[in-house]
C-alpha cells in the first residue's frame, strides 16, 4: 500500500509563490486521489506487491494490460508529486555545483536553460508537466509530458519537474500560468536537485 508522503515544510511556507490553500488541496486531495487509485489498481495483482513505484513505471510495458493505464496515470501521479514536494523549499538558493556546470555546458548559460524550461512549461497544451531530465547517456534534456506521464517510462530520470495542471496554480494565479512558472524558481530546492544529480551520474 502506498501512502501520502509528509511535506518537509508547512503549507504556507512557499507563499507568496505558492499559497497555503493550494498546497493543502494539492497534497491532501489531488495527490491522495492518485495514491488511492494506484492502490485500488494493484489490489487484484498480488504478483506486483514486491515492485517498487519506480519499477512499476520504468517497466510499465511489463505491467498487466488491464491496469497499465491506471498505473501510468495514478502511479505516475504519485511519483511525480512525491518528487515535486521534494524539489521545493522555502529556503531556495542557487547551488554552484556539478549540475550548474553541466547546465551551462549544455544550454549555454543558466539564463538560456531557464528560458528553455519556461517555454516548454508555458506551451504544454492542457494538463501536464515540464521536466529537466538525465537520459541514459547522462545528458540533460528538457521536455514536457501530458497528464501524469513520467520520464521514468521512457528511461529518463527526472531532476526538476514542474506541475502545470491548473490545480497546481489556479486558486492564486487563475489563467496566468506564465506568472506561476516564473514565480516557481523562487522555491526550487537546488541543494536537493544537485544531490540527486550527483547520485545519478555516480
Ligand atoms: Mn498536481
Amino acid at each position: 500500500m502506498f501512502i501520502l508522503p509528509k511535506l518537509d515544510y508547512a503549507y504556507d511556507a512557499l507563499a507568496p509563490y505558492i499559497d497555503s490553500h493550494t498546497m493543502e488541496i494539492h497534497l491532501n486531495k489531488h495527490h491522495q486521489a492518485y495514491i488511492d487509485n494506484l492502490n485500488k489498481a494493484l489490489q487484484g495483482h498480488p504478483e506486483l506487491v514486491s515492485w517498487s513505484l519506480e519499477k512499476l513505471l520504468i517497466d510499465i510495458d511489463l505491467v498487466p494490460q488491464d491496469i497499465r493505464i491506471a498505473i501510468q496515470n495514478h502511479g505516475g501521479g504519485h511519483y511525480n508529486h512525491t518528487l515535486f514536494w521534494k524539489i521545493m523549499t522555502p529556503k531556495s538558493k542557487i547551488v554552484h555545483g556539478k549540475l550548474e556546470q553541466k547546465i551551462v555546458q549544455w544550454f549555454g548559460s543558466r539564463e538560456l536553460f531557464v528560458q528553455s524550461f519556461e517555454n516548454v512549461a508555458k506551451t504544454r497544451f492542457g494538463s501536464g508537466w515540464a521536466w529537466l531530465v538525465v537520459d541514459k547517456q547522462g545528458e540533460l534534456k528538457i521536455y514536457s509530458t501530458a497528464n501524469q506521464d513520467t520520464p521514468l517510462m521512457v528511461g529518463d530520470m527526472p531532476l526538476l519537474g514542474l506541475d502545470v495542471w491548473e490545480h497546481a496554480y489556479y486558486l492564486n494565479y487563475q489563467n496566468r500560468r506564465p506568472d506561476y512558472i516564473v514565480a516557481w524558481w523562487n522555491v526550487v530546492n537546488w541543494e536537493f536537485v544537485e544531490e540527486r544529480y550527483c547520485q545519478l551520474i555516480g
